[in-house]
């Protein structure tokens, strides 16, 4: 039994498609809103204690935190060859991204808290969203250097890709992509997997932006 707690093309989509490339989808997702109570509740809070998603129930246990997901997936069925064991020699590069997707993930959850998030009379600080643009802008430009080949590693694809790759869903919404031929090409190679296909067609067409792309706002 494997139940995904998620958010439509929020964190959690790294997991269901990591589950996906697996051959293992999940036999239940919770569907949540970011800002329903719902993701205050005991469903939610009972198996991730600060109410975030993604968290996994799966082989009789729960965990929360995105890249401690992909990890347990990958080092629990090493034989799918997704991970990157101690001892590897991508193992570095691999650790790396695991962590980096977090790095940009968080600039991209401050842009979405100002441009989606904040209602009257709360306006985004153009400062803050500038500051942040910029900032997202060079982890790009950084991870444009990190791609390896056709994916994150030489040796091919792997857990990593579905961590940091799944950045590349969000950032085109607030950063030009067009100084970063090799991202757009490496998203669109991501986007051609089968195991991306059959999460996003559980997915569905994304919701979560309204605008195909939010420029940096003008202090009034
Ligand atoms: N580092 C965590 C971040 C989890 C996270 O913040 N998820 C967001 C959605 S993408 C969330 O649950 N937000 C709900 C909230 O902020 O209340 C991970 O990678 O799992």
């Amino acid at each position: 039994m494997i139940r995904l707690h998620h958010v439509p093309w929020g964190r959690s989509f790294r997991v269901l498609w990591l589950l996906c490339e697996m051959g293992m989808p999940p036999d239940e997702i919770i569907r949540y809103r970011i800002g329903d109570r719902a993701m205050r509740g005991p469903g939610l809070m009972g198996v991730s204690p600060a109410g975030r998603i993604p968290a996994l129930e799966i082989d009789g246990i729960t965990v929360f935190e995105s890249g401690a997901i992909v990890q347990y997936l990958c080092e629990t069925r090493e034989h799918l060859g997704l991970g990157r064991p101690p001892g590897d020699a991508e193992r570095v590069r691999y650790l790396e991204a695991l962590g980096f997707a977090e790095t940009q993930a968080s600039l991209i959850e401050q842009l979405n808290l100002n441009h989606l998030f904040l209602r009257p009379p709360a306006r985004p600080s153009a400062t803050v969203v500038k500051l942040n643009t910029l900032r997202l802008a060079d982890t790009l430009r950084a991870l444009e250097g990190m791609v390896a080949g056709d994916y994150l590693l030489p040796s091919g694809f792997s857990g990593a890709d579905a961590m940091l790759g799944f950045n590349l869903f969000a950032a085109p919404y607030y950063v030009r992509m067009d100084p970063y031929p090799g991202l757009l090409a490496y998203w669109a190679r991501l986007q051609a997997r089968p195991g991306f296909q059959a999460a996003a067609a559980i997915e569905g067409p994304q919701e979560f932006y309204a605008k195909a792309f939010y420029e940096v706002p003008v202090d009034g």
